[in-house]
């Protein structure tokens, strides 16, 4: 499988005839090959086991990126942006999830998306406030956060607004384009329940309106608010300072952020000043101007949390291209909201026949989840796709399904089940 870093759909250029020509003529010339490529291949195999160039001289020293690098050959694993945004600041990149292995995201390709730009913040100057409906409201700097019990939990964090790229059809767009608003961190931080009993806990007029919501908001230029029912996210909900180990990056809420696991992204808010405890969810701009699902009818959907469960395959994917017919691992990646993933089936008939594919490793809550199903491609055009359930029993939907509950004014919580067509050349397209 041959692989472009080309962010569109656009097949990659063939090297051109003339510039294979001379390749073919150069390795002919170093008697390595007689005719074509399979003659070059046997002949890389029969050549001795000399010293590699690269063992012949020191390498680079210790110390020469103080902080570790890519090779700069993996040059073109970036994150990338849909589209030109008007306001830079106020834009979202994706993760390169075609050019990712296993379920966990480098911390330098996690997917951003800020609604107002990445603050400048001094993690010495930063608190948290916790207050509202709560015995005693309190002040921390992030010492203080520092020397309670942490915990780490991996899950993974979506946008909803993830592959609504797909509302109208297939767009053509690669897997990064589609899925990319999608990264799984090991997060480390304090349970909220913890912050909770260190201001002494929920007063008990919370109660009075039938239940306590906690409001979180961001130290950046939009202020992120969200209301959340408190309830729900207790058990699960952390407040973090790091994410795979070191310091959150500026750009995912450098000193802190809410970690609310299988929730839409935008309740993750980030650079947390403030956790207020109140007795009714309140209507910020996210609450209505934003993050609410139009329906067709005409009414519109609010406080949509939990993520459901979805899956894709990464691998083939557009931009792949399969060079040569016979065996492929079809790999891809599921994950739900609502729990873990039970199964994933594959299909290579634009769904006429499913299989099951195998899970890497055990099905993590509320994070993604490898699957792997294998594939022997003859030649014939195929359309490969991947349906997920969750441990609730709920199954990915097709996008008819998917269209005909929600309409199409609905932009956000798009997971359908995604198709790739691959044509009779290998050439792996989203259409
Ligand atoms: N304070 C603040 N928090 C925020 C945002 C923001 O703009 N400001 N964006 C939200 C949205 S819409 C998403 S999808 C996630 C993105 O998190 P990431 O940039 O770490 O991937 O953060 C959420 N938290
Ligand atoms: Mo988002």
């Amino acid at each position: 499988m041959s692989q472009s870093n080309t962010p569109l759909n656009l097949p990659p250029d063939p090297p051109s005839s003339r510039s294979r020509r001379r390749l073919l003529g150069r390795l002919a010339a170093g008697g390595l090959v007689a005719s074509q490529g399979a003659a070059a291949a046997a002949g890389e195999l029969l050549r001795p086991l000399e010293a590699a160039p690269s063992s012949r001289v020191p390498g680079a020293p210790v110390l020469e990126h103080p902080y570790g690098v890519p090779s700069p050959r993996e040059a073109g694993v970036v994150r990338r942006s849909a589209r030109q945004w008007p306001l830079p600041g106020a834009a979202s990149s994706m993760t390169p999830l075609a050019d990712l292995h296993g379920t966990i995201t480098p911390n330098g390709l996690v997917y951003e998306r800020h609604h107002g730009g990445v603050p400048d913040i001094d993690a010495d100057q930063h608190r948290l406030a916790i207050h509202g409906l709560v015995r005693t409201p309190k002040l921390f700097t992030m010492d203080d956060l520092l020397r309670l019990p942490a915990e780490s939990r991996i899950h993974f964090l979506e946008c909803s607004g993830n592959t609504g790229s797909e509302w109208n059809g297939p767009s053509g767009l690669p897997v990064q384009l589609t899925h990319g608003l999608l990264s799984c961190c090991e997060w480390t931080g304090v349970r909220l329940s913890t912050l909770l009993e260190e201001v002494g806990g929920v007063s008990a007029q919370s109660n009075a309106n039938g239940g306590a919501w906690l409001l979180a908001e961001g130290a950046d230029a939009a202020a992120m608010t969200r209301s959340l029912p408190l309830d729900r996210i207790l058990e699960r909900a952390l407040v973090v300072y790091a994410q795979n180990g070191e310091r959150l990056r500026p750009e995912n809420g450098y000193p802190l952020r809410l970690i609310v696991p299988g929730f839409e992204g935008n309740t993750n808010v980030k650079w947390l000043r403030r956790l207020k405890v109140v007795d009714a969810p309140l209507q910020t701009r996210e609450e209505t101007s934003k993050y609410t699902s139009l329906l067709a009818n005409g009414t519109a959907r609010q406080f949509v949390f939990e993520m459901d469960a979805k899956s894709v395959i990464t691998r083939p994917s557009p931009g792949h291209r399969l060079a040569t017919h016979g065996y492929y691992a079809i790999s891809g990646i599921a994950w739900s909201g609502r729990g873990t993933i039970r199964k994933v089936e594959v299909s290579t008939d634009g769904g006429a026949s499913w299989r099951l594919a195998r899970l890497d490793g055990a099905a993590r809550d509320r994070a993604l989840t490898r699957f792997e199903a294998d594939w022997r491609w003859d030649g014939a055009p195929a359309e490969i796709l991947s349906r997920a359930t969750d441990s609730t029993g709920y199954v990915q939907p097709t996008r008819a399904q998917l269209v005909a509950a929600r309409g199409l004014n609905s932009q956000y919580h798009y997971n359908a089940i995604q198709q790739w067509r691959v044509d009779a050349s290998g050439e792996v397209r989203n259409a």
